[in-house]
């Protein structure tokens, strides 16, 4: 392990590669510690390439190299050195040239799971982002774009399927029926990123899908045997994800055969390799029993998301790493529009937008802040960020606001049209837009550099006797680590004045101009939008659909709220009202806690949010967004300082109770009618009343009678699905009761033995809000079924207690500090890329209370201290102390 931390590397130093590589054979012979590799590349001095050609600089890491040929001769010592980094000659041939390398790699040793490994028996690969060079020395960056012909050997006990990328040309036998081999060709050029292979016993399930001008493409998804009866809602999945690219952006596939893999122990959720995505097991496998709701929604977007890859990302590719919003902020908007698609468009957007609030507000508004295209890392891996994924699918949808759908439509075509086969930067992106729609995006290109949140502070005035409203937007943008001060943003806001009756006014700006889409471009710091013919006091409702990655301010009453959360036609909005409605009661809720004042009565607000809650009329999956209040973090988030989490905690445990009590007869009703008879169905329509059911028993049980205790108990003794099972689970999980240890225990007996169910309940042990909780979690790190090196159970336990438990993971007396620290440097060791991601945990930290703060910066001293830390840690915390 490298024990300093290495120099950045900057955006401003791309250069295109020296050497290109336009066909790769590999020839893989597999066994669990010595895999060898015989690696043929055709390389060729790149064209592209200016300055004298210099070396041939092969990146590798830990590779034991046998042999090198250059051009059929063998290498001689004085011909190349070999570092643990690289294997560079020196004096390569300015003309085309084929190199044979043969190396080999150790699967079995491999717990970074990066390059070539074994999850549970399985050989399966993970390349992105540079894990190729685990497997063969190589050019191992996405602007070198070879085709592929993979061979793969092994036992035939040992490994009966072989997969690659492409298609399918060749198997046989050898030693006389001992091992045999398969031979896949891909045809499209791709960069090492997306390689794939894999060799295993596994079972599958299949099925064919024929694209819109006639491909037919045989489909498969592999698991381990045994689990082919949980993939049927994935194929279903994917069938529908291809379908729907077709019709939505006009993208078929291009292949005969799609291929997915589900293994065991994964780092990340899946891979979108060409013609073999690898996915982690817990986003393919789902049955009524086993899958909550939320994860058949989970495995929906995921194989959408991967499967959209294959053109945002495989077919037009990143020119370097900079740029990997262009593949994935890109990809989760097409997956986000898919699942928009599939089920009510609105609660898929107000779900998108609480996650991006969650992850990337906290993010941007941290120390770990960084643009959407940063331009500079040290670990790439540690830019798999909430803001390249999740932001930049926001500026996407931006894009497609600004343009409207069509025009976002023929940008996006020309895209495809001009890059396809490329590796492409974000400003060749844009240029596809501004081109395609004859209008300036110059200074929209700000958003992919500037990081942090902008706050729009709005006002509105209404002039009785002119009859006009005036509406001042001023954009404030807060500093973000080494970016004190920074340019305005070109920000769309979709507006609307509601006048008293409660219908939206026609917007007439003083100009006589019609906003009929209520569209307000904003380019400046602060500007002023007049509208005429506004004959009562309108109640603005801003950022419509949520038009903008932005924190919005305006000085709303409560009765505004309130009218807004009854009758905003935007229901996003009505949504939205809802939250700062909750927010502001429970914000106050926590000041008073804090000053050791009594709270004020919350009854208003209830009353407002019973209305809603009671009206049948609105979607149950609606209702449900509607009565989840604001999380522990949104709350910490809003106040932005001096957080002290218990009193956050307590003051949402009190407002729950409150609706609980307030609301019983409200709740009591939606759950005796909203109860699903006859045999489970994922789809949305069901699970949107399970979901509305689940969060009415939710605030009954927290009202913590007898009768509520007796009503979650017989909620889950009597579950016929995951869901309901999972969500009792959870409601008990907060109670100090017999209850809940009959509960956890039951789970457990039911579960133990499927290594995928049983992550949750280790997730609900760790999210406990009780005292004992990080006793009980750190005895379930030693417990049989626990694994440090099973990043699954790591993120259920650890991850959970260190992420969505902010009441323990901030002990006033910092040992939840410590014990996540601990288990960060355990990690570290064989798994950096897990380790770092866990260490984001303490992205907030300096938002604390000062004792907590005092305690955080303790334990984040000690990781710092710490040697030796991989590359991937000592960035994270050198930015968190920064
Ligand atoms: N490209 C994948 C995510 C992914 C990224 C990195 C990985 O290893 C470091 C693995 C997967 C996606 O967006 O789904
Ligand atoms: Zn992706």
């Amino acid at each position: 392990m490298k024990t300093e931390t290495p120099r950045p590397i900057l955006l401003k130093d791309y250069r295109p590669p020296n050497y290109l590589i336009d066909h790769v054979d590999l020839d893989v012979a597999l066994a669990p510690e010595r895999t060898r590799v015989h690696a043929r590349l055709q390389l060729r001095p790149n064209p592209a390439f200016e300055g004298e050609l210099g070396a041939l600089r092969l990146d590798g890491e830990m590779l034991e190299l046998e042999s090198a040929r250059l051009d059929g001769r063998a290498l001689r010592p004085a011909d190349y050195s070999l570092s643990d980094k690289e294997l560079v000659i020196g004096k390569a041939p300015a003309r085309a040239f084929v190199l044979d390398l043969v190396t080999f790699c150790n699967p079995e040793a491999n717990k970074a799971l990066s390059g070539l490994y074994r999850s549970r028996g399985i050989y399966c690969t993970q390349c992105e982002a540079q894990g190729f060079r685990r497997i063969t020395y190589f050019l191992d960056r996405p602007d070198v774009l070879a085709t592929y012909t993979t061979r793969l050997e092994a036992p035939c006990a040992e490994a009966p399927v072989l997969l690659s990328n492409g298609n399918p040309t060749e198997q046989g036998v050898l030693d006389g029926g001992k091992r045999h081999f398969a031979v896949w060709h891909d045809p499209h050029p791709k960069p090492s990123y997306l390689f794939a292979l894999v060799g295993g016993d596994l079972a599958h399930l299949a099925s064919d899908f024929e694209t819109a001008s006639g491909r037919k493409v045989a489909l498969k998804i592999y698991v381990e045997p045994g689990k082919e009866g949980r993939c049927a809602w994935a194929m279903d999945a994917l069938k529908r994800a291809m379908r729907w690219d077709e019709e939505r952006f006009g993208r078929e596939y291009d292949l005969d055969v799609f291929n997915i893999v589900a293994v065991s122990d994964f780092n990340m959720g899946a891979m979108e390799n060409k013609g073999l995505n690898i996915f982690n097991d817990a986003l393919v496998l789902a049955s009524p029993e086993t899958a909550s709701d939320q994860s058949f929604a989970d495995i929906e977007r995921v194989i959408a998301h991967e499967y959209f890859h294959n053109w945002t990302g495989n077919r037009i590719t990143c020119r370097d790493w900079f740029q990997l919003c262009l593949k994935e902020g890109l990809t989760v908007f097409r997956d986000q529009e898919f699942c928009a698609d599939q089920r009510s468009a609105t609660v898929q957007r107000i779900r998108d937008v609480r996650n991006l609030k969650a992850r990337q507000f906290p993010e941007d508004g941290g120390p770990l802040a960084h643009p959407v295209r940063p331009d500079r890392y040290i670990e790439i891996n540690n830019f798999y960020t909430a803001t390249v994924y999740e932001k930049g699918a926001e500026l996407i949808r931006m894009l497609q606001t600004l343009l409207g759908r069509d025009g976002f439509r023929q940008g996006l075509d020309l895209y495809f049209e001009r890059h396809d086969g490329q590796a492409a930067t974000v400003e060749e992106f844009v240029a596809c837009f501004e081109d395609s729609s004859g209008k300036s995006l110059r200074q929209f290109m700000t958003w992919y550099a500037q990081a942090g949140t902008p706050e729009l502070v709005c006002k509105l005035k209404w002039d009785r006797r002119a009859q006009t409203a005036e509406l001042t937007i001023t954009q404030h943008l807060p500093p973000t680590p080494g970016e004190a001060r920074k340019r305005p943003l070109h920000i769309p806001v979709r507006l609307g004045l509601i006048g008293h009756n409660g219908h939206d006014l026609d917007l007439v700006l003083a100009s006589g101009e019609r906003l009929d889409d209520g569209l307000l471009q904003l380019s400046k710091r602060s500007e002023t939008f007049r509208f005429r013919g506004v004959s009562s006091r309108p109640v603005a409702s801003l950022l419509r659909g949520f038009s903008a990655p932005a924190n919005l301010s305006i000085d709303h009453s409560e009765a505004e709220l309130e009218f807004l959360m009854a009758n905003d036609s935007d229901l996003y909005n009505r949504w939205q009202a809802a939250q700062d409605y909750a927010t502001r009661v429970l914000v106050a809720h926590v000041k008073a806690l804090r000053a050791d004042k009594t709270p004020e009565r919350p009854d208003a607000f209830v009353k407002a949010l019973g209305v809603t809650a009671a009206n049948h009329e609105l979607d149950p999956g609606y209702r449900a967004q509607f009565l989840f209040l604001p999380s522990e973090s949104d709350i910490a988030r809003v106040l932005g300082r001096d957080v002290d989490p218990l009193a956050i905690h307590l003051a949402r445990k009190g407002l729950r109770k409150a609706i609980g009590t307030m609301l019983k007869s409200v709740l009591l009703d939606i759950y005796t009618r909203y109860e699903v008879k006859g045999r489970y169905s994922p789809a949305s329509e069901f699970a949107n009343q399970r979901a509305l059911r689940n969060a009415a028993l939710g605030y009954l049980t927290s009202r913590g009678r007898r009768e509520d205790i007796a009503r979650v108990v017989a909620h889950f003794d009597t579950a016929r699905n995951a869901t309901d099972e999972l969500n009792a689970l959870a409601m008990l999980s907060e109670l100090r009761s017999p209850e809940r240890t009959r509960a956890f225990s039951r789970y457990y007996a039911r579960w133990n033995k499927d290594h995928l169910v049983i992550d949750n309940w280790f997730a609900y042990q760790a999210v406990s809000p009780l005292a004992s909780a990080l006793a009980g979690v750190e005895k379930l790190t030693q417990h049989p079924l626990f694994s440090m090196q099973n990043p699954n159970k790591v993120r259920a336990l650890i991850g959970t207690f260190a992420a969505s438990n902010p009441v323990n993971f901030n002990r006033p007396d910092g040992k939840g500090y410590d014990f996540v620290a601990k288990r960060v440097l355990e990690l570290d060791r064989f798994n950096p890329q897990i380790a770092a991601r866990l260490l984001s945990a303490f992205r907030s930290w300096k938002m604390l209370e000062p004792q907590r703060r005092r305690l955080a910066k303790k334990t984040l001293g000690h990781i710092a201290k710490t040697k030796p830390l991989s590359p991937d840690v000592a960035e994270i915390v050198g930015k968190m102390l920064e």
